[in-house]
């Protein structure tokens, strides 16, 4: 699994940064493998889930889709407690028959000039030094945008020795410069109706939207795609109902 090596670093340099808790994982998204046609062939498709939290981030999760080298699938996502107005660390790395797909971002909450100052400037130190290397990726939905910062790293290279060294660097950076906002994170209880609204804004977007619904569904049925969206992927709405 070529994404093996991100989750594994990306878990290790959070515990040994921040110190990790187990997040539960609800029954029947531990694991979860179906026998899909390829061609006249038939092989397995397995996802498989992780999961974690620590005081200043209420869940990362990641899902890792692996169908053999045609299909492989990291989408890892930290949601931040909502007394902090903490960013999304949100990537998506995608390898699919045509290619690689790869989105990675600092999510922002607001859009306000302050919030980019404080949060998007330290990516987009990163982004500079990568946008040669990893070339924009082209079309973009529109209504996705207020989900991105200017940061947003999103290409579409076709040699996987690229993601394997490149992006792989990539984002170890990306990671590396959200655990230091982590680190520096002080909590704003009194902003917390905002960070929630907001929060429950992107949340929603990704689970209405998500580019995975198709695929998972033929996998695995609707009922189960639908339950592992909103019950554990993007679950806020479930473990803080909006008001
Ligand atoms: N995307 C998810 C989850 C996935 C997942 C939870 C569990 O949000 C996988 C798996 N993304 C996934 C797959 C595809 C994409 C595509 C399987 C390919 C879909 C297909 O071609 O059939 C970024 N991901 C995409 C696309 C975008 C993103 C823009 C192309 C969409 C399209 O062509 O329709 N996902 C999107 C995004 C973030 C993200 C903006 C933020 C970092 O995670």
């Amino acid at each position: 699994m070529i994404y093996t090596k991100f989750l594994e670093w990306a878990i290790a340099r959070l515990e040994s940064e921040l110190g990790l808790q187990p997040y539960p994982i609800p029954e029947g998204f531990a694991q979860k493998t179906a026998t899909v046609k390829r061609g006249k062939e038939s092989g397995e498709v397995t996802t498989t889930s992780y999961g974690a939290c620590h005081a200043k981030l209420r869940q990362i999760r990641a899902a890792a889709v692996d169908g053999g080298t045609a299909l492989q699938v990291l989408n890892f996502v930290i949601s931040p407690h909502w007394d902090y107005d903490l960013p999304f660390f949100g990537a998506d790395l995608v390898t699919l028959p045509g290619g690689h797909l790869i989105a990675i971002d600092l999510q922002p909450l607001f859009p306000d000039a302050d919030y980019r100052a404080r949060y998007g400037a330290p990516a987009l130190a990163v982004w500079e030094r990568y946008r040669e290397a990893l070339p924009w990726g082209g079309d973009f939905p529109e209504e996705a945008k207020p989900f991105f910062s200017p940061a947003f790293l999103w290409t579409r290279p076709t040699a996987t020795e690229v993601v394997e060294t490149t992006v792989f660097a990539a984002f170890q950076e990306y990671l590396q410069v959200y655990m230091d906002l982590v680190k520096a994170a002080t909590p704003v209880p009194n902003r917390r109706a905002d960070i929630l609204a907001a929060q429950h804004r992107y949340q929603a977007y990704r689970a209405v939207k998500d580019p995975a619904r198709g695929m998972l569904t033929r996998f695995y049925g609707e009922e189960w795609t639908e339950r592992y969206i909103h019950g554990f992927l993007f679950d806020l709405a479930q473990v803080m109902p909006p008001t």
